[in-house]
């Protein structure tokens, strides 16, 4: 279940309309903002995160209250983000004071609040489809994070040790993330190529499937609808495109389906409006690397991987 009973954050029960804990740059948050913006809620004031001041607790119908959680700062690993979110990492949603988590049932919870624009097809058997597809993107979530981690962000990632000692006294056992194990063997590089390969392989298999699915020239991978499965999906390669992975020779189809995603008005403005900068950097970042050899691009699969699991 998306809302959680009793948070611990006084914040929470003081916000009115629909406030996003979010990170420009973070996927999980991206994918919140595109259905979001999918939805017709635009992005409205920028408050900082934890603000209780009167003006910022209050959103305008049909937007948002952008409070925006640095990762780069590290305000996810405070005990006050904890109280908002007990896994420490974005996005968070409150709507009229009660708080929602994880990313794709955040995105259902809004689909079903705000009916316009549905992001779910009507047959049941297309809305299985699009529900297995979005699990397997759920399950890679964590490969998008080694992959992006090893080939994009590199040292810029590694924690302080008192940002890791916080992290971990902070971070709820129970946590489906384990941000901090993943942080203790990261910050030591103690996470070995192959194991970094077998994440980049299993997006591989993935993407491949996607590709499978376009190969009838259809623009979303269920038909003519945008669904939660292209928006989940559609972000998958962003962050790994930024890396330097090769889309357009590995799997064109999606790479094409990618940049008609990206060219929507709710992608511009609801993932990249102020991601682009970041973005930029990243791309720039990872065609040097490319151009030196030591990029994404010369351990990506040469030519499409043999994929057979089949969903659809
Ligand atoms: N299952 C969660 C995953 C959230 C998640 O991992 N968020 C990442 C950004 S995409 C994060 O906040 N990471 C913090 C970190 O890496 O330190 C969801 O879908 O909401």
């Amino acid at each position: 279940m998306a809302e959680i009973a009793n948070p611990q954050s006084p914040l929470v029960p003081k916000l009115e309309g629909v406030h996003l804990f979010h990170f420009d740059g973070a996927p999980c948050a991206q994918r919140v903002r595109f259905a979001l913006a999918e939805k017709g809620l635009m992005r409205g004031k920028e408050v900082r995160w934890n603000s209780a001041r009167r003006g910022g607790l209050r959103s305008r119908p049909n937007s948002w209250t952008s409070r925006r959680v640095s990762l780069i700062r590290k305000d996810h690993l405070t005990e006050e983000y904890a109280q908002i979110h007990p896994n420490m990492v974005v996005p968070a949603l409150v709507h009229d004071g009660r708080l929602y988590l994880e990313s794709m049932e955040i995105i259902d919870y809004v689909d079903k609040t705000w009916a316009r624009n549905p992001l779910k097809p009507s047959d049941p058997a297309d809305a299985e489809i699009v529900d297995r597809l979005v699990d397997w993107g759920k399950r890679l979530h964590v490969s998008v994070r080694y992959v992006s981690f090893h080939w994009g962000l590199g040292n810029l990632a590694k924690l302080k040790r008192e940002e890791e000692t916080r992290l971990s006294q902070l971070e709820n056992a129970q946590s489906p993330e384990q941000l901090a194990a993943f942080y203790e063997r990261y910050d030591r590089d103690d996470i070995d190529l192959d194991e970094y390969l077998a994440h980049l392989q299993a997006l591989e298999e993935g993407y491949g499937h996607i590709e499978d699915l376009l190969s009838d020239g259809r623009q979303f991978i269920m038909g003519d609808q945008l669904t939660t499965a292209d928006i989940i999906w559609s972000i998958k390669v962003l962050r790994i495109w930024e890396c330097g992975y090769p889309f357009r020779r590995n799997y064109p189809k999606v790479y094409r389906w990618y940049r008609r995603i990206s060219k929507r008005p709710a992608f511009r403005n609801g993932v990249m409006s102020r991601h682009k900068w970041l973005s930029a950097f990243f791309r720039l970042k990872a065609m040097i690397e490319n151009a030196f050899g030591s990029g994404l691009r010369h351990v990506a699969a040469p030519t499409r991987p043999a994929h057979s699991t089949k969903i659809g």
